[in-house]
Order: structure tokens, then sequence, then C-alpha cells
């Protein structure tokens, strides 16, 4: 690596010749592609924006100017180019580079981002809020001002909140550029009429061809300014070569002037058709072609399985296939998997796709859309299952509580990577869909701990037809511990006893754990390191909604200690439930110590440290029950709130 290393900032950047540029971005590729292959991440989408990235930077001045990340899961090659390069052989990892745009980590990032379609609309926010400040780029008043720029991905424009920025981006009167990197690919491919229309476009109006139209444009009007002039002077005609006219005119529909698409990877056209970007006074947007995964041949071949790999080992390849290959180990099974053997299959729906074409859907990103989808299945007599990780789940929390709970629908919700999701960090984490949905008359809330447990919820809700229901199972491998025990059916709100010699109720134990989901296999573990000191019964909780109120009246009157456990947060959420309800049931709720994920984000990190950091692995449960036991106040107990996350 020659270049790379010498940018400490979009400055060294604009230091280097055009000619420059190609090497530079083979070397973004390369270092991307060596750190992703250790640590995981997020691998195609990166590879197919370095150009485009670079280019961005090169032309524009994000010390002052704005640049706003849809998802932002394609900001590597940005980092890199603003002093991250020593952070990323620790990407994902608390002391390293974080996978998502990070204003702790860089002024460069203005948001922490990761959900879909929020870009253009904080693009559009920050444009007037320059406006009113006079800061704003004027070509006339204010030419050193600010511009704002919006990257997006042709998947998540889709977006229902996407498409309600662009119809506000519509109304500015300023400068304001949209960047469509359009690669034809969601995580899969992407789904509905605009990916569609998107096609077209790109088979229809080839990037040659619009160069072409687009020189001659300029040959027309001497001295011109491609874009201003053409819209300007040129009058209609050049106005269709310019923005599509032939796919339907989308965004010119918007009120914003469409220019493209260009090449992604052609670094003087970017540069070119950017800088007169930069200068035009309106709404626009620059639709840019990129193939996702570009320049490593298995990332390009499979962009899917690529998209967010875990850790791969990249080999030459035999002499047959002369390109190297990359392998992702095939590690132990997760709950993730078992959705597979249930047909229930969620945001990885190929399968279930194929398997039943018929009934099986993949709406995009388009949580809130879906859940209404689901109700409007419901209403008419099926019983959906909409699989979402709990994350996304928050966009479709307004539809959950209105077309499907208020109407008594039965909606059965699958939450994907509930809890800690690791190295994405704080923008994905499942940390308060209990807290949501527990608010929602008749809603029946489950958490499965191993695979057997996801079965029997799921055939549980499968048969619940009060109205919605719920189960959410963490971003984790299956634990085995539990495989030689048979699993009961769920019954409405009740517990199951995972230690036999407590199940009857005749041993008092010093302390009874209720854990809600996985959790309660790491309580068996701290429970199994205490066994000398304390006889302690562990409960696979499995509904926080209802909870177990016959349980619980019967260990608070024998005043036996409780201990919540649960991977979601303090506040509202399982132990919330048991505190209510002891308090409902007019019972002393002082014995009940609650441990929770704290009132405090948690970054990126692997799952097993941010659980560690919380006190959710076998040390920290272990700790927690000693303080439970012996009546000291512990992690997250809400009568002592922690301010941050506690140094256990
Ligand atoms: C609200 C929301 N739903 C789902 C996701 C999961 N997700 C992350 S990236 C991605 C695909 C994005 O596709 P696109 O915007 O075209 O970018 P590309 O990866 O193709 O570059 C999805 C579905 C998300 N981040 N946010």
């Amino acid at each position: 690596m020659r270049l790379l290393p010498t940018i400490a900032g979009p400055s060294d950047l604009k230091k280097l010749s055009p000619e420059q540029l190609p090497e530079l971005a083979a070397e973004i590729r390369h270092a991307i592609c060596d750190a992703v292959s250790k640590t995981g991440g997020h691998l195609a989408p990166n590879l197919g924006v370095v150009e485009l990235t670079i280019a961005l930077h090169y032309v524009f001045d994000f010390g002052a100017d704005r640049l706003l990340f849809d998802v932002g899961h394609q900001c590597y090659p940005h980092k890199l180019l603003t002093g991250r390069l020593p952070l990323l052989s620790r990407l994902r990892t608390r002391e390293g580079m974080a996978g998502f745009p990070e204003p702790r980590e860089s002024p460069f990032d203005l948001f922490s981002v990761g959900h879909a379609g929020t870009g253009i609309s904080t693009a559009v926010g920050m444009a007037r809020g320059d406006q009113l400040s006079g800061q704003a780029f004027d070509p006339r008043t204010n030419p050193s001002g600010r511009r704002v720029v919006t990257l997006i991905g042709d998947a998540s424009i889709v977006n229902g909140v996407a498409m309600e920025g662009l119809n506000n981006a519509g109304t500015l009167k300023r400068q304001f550029l949209v960047v469509l990197n359009d690669n034809g690919m969601s995580i899969a491919h992407p789904q509905g009429a605009i990916a569609q229309y998107f096609d077209r476009v790109r088979m229809s109006h080839l990037y040659a061809d619009f160069k072409k139209g687009a020189a001659e444009i300029l040959r027309q009007i001497p001295g011109g300014s491609l874009l201003h002039d053409a819209y300007h002077k040129a009058g209609e005609a050049a106005k269709a070569v310019l923005s599509d006219n032939r796919g339907g005119g989308w965004f010119e529909h918007f009120g914003l002037v469409n220019v493209g698409p260009i090449d992604g990877h052609d670094l003087p056209t970017l540069i070119e058709f950017l800088t007169e970007a930069r200068d035009f006074e309106r709404p626009m947007v620059l639709h840019v072609k990129t193939i996702k995964g570009k320049g490593v041949e298995f990332a390009e071949r499979d962009a899917s399985r690529f998209h967010s790999p875990p850790a791969f080992n990249v080999h030459m390849a035999d002499a047959a296939e002369d390109a190297p290959q990359a392998a992702v180990p095939s590690t132990q099974v997760s709950l993730q998997g078992c959705r597979v053997e249930l047909k229930t299959e969620g945001p990885g729906l190929t399968r279930a796709l194929q398997e039943f074409p018929q009934r099986a859907w993949d709406t995009g990103i388009c949580e809130s859309h879906a859940m209404d989808m689901m109700a409007g299945l419901a209403k008419t007599g099926f019983r959906p299952f909409f699989a979402v990780y709990s994350t996304f789940l928050q966009r479709a929390f307004d539809q959950a509580f209105q077309e499907v709970a208020l109407q008594g629908l039965p909606v059965r919700l699958c939450l994907d990577r509930a809890g800690l999701v690791g190295g994405d960090g704080a923008v994905h984490h499942g940390f308060c869909d209990i807290s949501l949905l527990r608010t929602l008359p008749e809603a029946a809330l489950l958490a499965a701990i191993d695979e057997p447990s996801l079965i029997a919820a799921l055939e549980f809700m499968r048969t619940y037809d009060a109205g919605l229901s719920a189960v959410r199972y963490p971003r984790d491998i299956v634990s085995p511990r539990l495989a030689a025990q048979s699993c009961p059916p769920f019954a409405m709100g009740k517990a199951r006893c995972l230690t036999s010699r407590f199940a009857d109720g005749r041993e008092t134990p010093d302390i009874v754990i209720l854990a809600f989901g996985t959790p309660a296999i790491t309580a068996l573990e701290a429970a199994d390191q205490l066994s000398d000191e304390y006889k302690i019964a562990v409960y696979d909780a499995r509904f926080a909604k209802p909870v177990d109120t016959v349980l619980l009246r019967s260990l608070l009157q024998r005043r036996i200690p409780i201990l919540t456990i649960e991977d979601h947060g303090l506040i509202g959420g399982f132990g919330a439930a048991i505190l209510e309800a002891a308090q409902e049931l007019a019972l002393d709720a002082s014995r009940i110590t609650r441990l929770a994920l704290p009132d405090a984000w948690i970054h990126q990190d692997s799952r097993a440290k941010q659980l560690a950091e919380v006190g959710l692995d076998a040390p920290g449960i272990v700790r927690s029950i000693r303080a439970a036991v012996t009546g000291a106040v512990e992690t997250g107990n809400a009568r002592e709130p922690r301010p941050t996350v506690p140094a256990l």
C-alpha cells in the first residue's frame, strides 16, 4: 500500500492527481477485503462505492459540506478517506472502527445510522437548517456555503421514509444532491415496482448513450456548464437526455432534476458530473450505476452472500477457476437456522420463498407496509407470520398498534436478532421490542431459548387467535444444554422450571431466577457454579406478557428472593412486567432484583463481550445472584438506576 496510508483526511486526497485515483481505489478495496475477511462486516456494499466515495470527497469539501449516508453500511471507504485507516483492523469492535457512521468517531460522520430510509429526510433538515442560519451554499450570495449530499441505495430509496423525504426534498429551493447508488441489489434482489423501474432505466438508457447525448448538448452550448446550461438553456430535448424520462421520469415528479445513470466506477465521469452537480442550485438526483462487490471476483459473483459475511478465508482457487475464492466457514446451528427447518425463515427468506412461492413474500425494506399487509391477511382469515429483526420492528410499531392489535387480529411476529447484536452495535440492538409490544392489549409475548422451544413457541402462536403474538430470539448459536430434556408445549402465561428438583415446589430454593429468553441457559451455568453455596431454581419464564402470576405469587408469599434476567432493556421489559405484577398482586416486591440491559447505549463489539459488559454472561449472573440473595443492590436494579454501563 502506497497511497492510502498517506491519506489522513480529504485534503490529502485532493493532493492526488486524477491519474493516481484508480490506484487508491485498488488499495481501499484491498484494505477492506482484508479487514472484513478477519472480522466480518459489510463487504459487497463497500466494494461497490469505492470510486463513488473517492469522487465525492475529491469534489466536495465535507469539512463544511454535509454528507449523509442512508443505512450507512457502505461507509467504509468514507471512513478510510477521513483518517480512520488505523481503526480498520479492529472493525466492528469497541476500540476499532464502527461498521456504521458514528459521530463519536469523527466529525465527518453526522448521524449514527443503520436503519434504511433516513438519509434524505435528515439531509432535508440540515439543508433547511443551513439556510436558516445563513450557511447554505448559494451560487450568487454564498458560493462558499455548505452543500448537502445524501447517498442512498436503490433498495433503500423504496422505503416509505425515503419517499416522504423525496416528496419534501422537491420543495427545497437550493442545492441538494441525492446520489442514488443503483447496483440492482438489496441484500438479495430488490422487490417491487420501483426496482423494476430501475431495471428498465438501466437497460434502456445505458451510460454510453447518456454520455454521447450529454456531449452533444455541450457542443451546442459553447463554453457551457453541462448540467446547469442544459437545464436552463437547452430546453426540453436536453433535459430529456440528462434525465431519463423514458422510464417515467420518476424523480422529476417529486420535483428533483434527474441525471443519469452514469457509470459509478468511471472516476473521470464521476468527478465531471459531481463537479457539475456541486454548484447546481436545485434539488437533483444523480443516478449512479455501480456493481455490488466490484473488484473482488467472489463478492461480485455472490454479492448477496458477501453483503455482510462473517470472517472468511480467502485462498487462491485452483487453476481452472483462476480467481480468488472465499469460503465462509459453516458455524454452529444458529437460532436463525432453526427457522429454515420451521419453514418460517425471516429476513433470510430465500428458502421459504422457494418452498412456498404462493404464500411467502419479501416486501423489501418496507416494515410498516409488511405489518399492515399481515393485518390484511389476518382479516381474510389467514394466520400470517411476519419475520423481522427486532430493531426494524420499531418501524412498524404504529401498524402493530392500530391495524393489528386494535382490530384484535392474530398476526404472529418472529423477532429475530432480539437483544444485543454484536458488531452492528447500538443502531441494531433489539432492546425495546417487549417495552413497545407490552403496551398492546391481548398481545402474547414469548421468548425462545433453543430450537425445541422455538418450535413450541411457534406452535403456540399458530393457535393463538385472540390478538398479536410475538416470539423473540437472539443472533446466537443454539445451546445444546437442554437437548436431552423434552420441551413441554407453551401454555398461556406459564413459566417452565428448568431445575427439576424445584419443579414440584416442595423444596424451597434460596433464590429463584426468572429468565426471559436465552439468558435462562446462561443462568443454569451460573447456578451450576454456585451449587455448593446456594439452592437455586431457574425458570424459563417463556412469557413477558402475560407473566406467570401464579408462580410469582407463590414465590413472593414464601419470601423467596427473585432475580429476573433478560437480554432486553431494563425499562419496560420482562423484569418491569414482574415488578408491576407484584404490585398489582399487592405483594412485597422488595426481594425482586432485575438484571437487564442498562439505560445506556451499548456500542459495537462481539455479542459475548457486550453480554459480559452488562453482566449477562455467567460470571455476571453469578455476581447478580450473590447480590440478590444477600439483598445487596445489583446491576440494572431500577431502584438504583445506573447512569452508565456497569463496571462489574
Ligand atoms: C429499516 C431497515 N430495514 C432493513 C434493513 C436491513 N438492510 C441493511 S442494508 C439492506 C439492503 C440495502 O440495499 P441498498 O440500499 O440498495 O444498498 P446496497 O447494500 O445494495 O448497497 C437492508 C435490507 C435496514 N438497515 N433498515
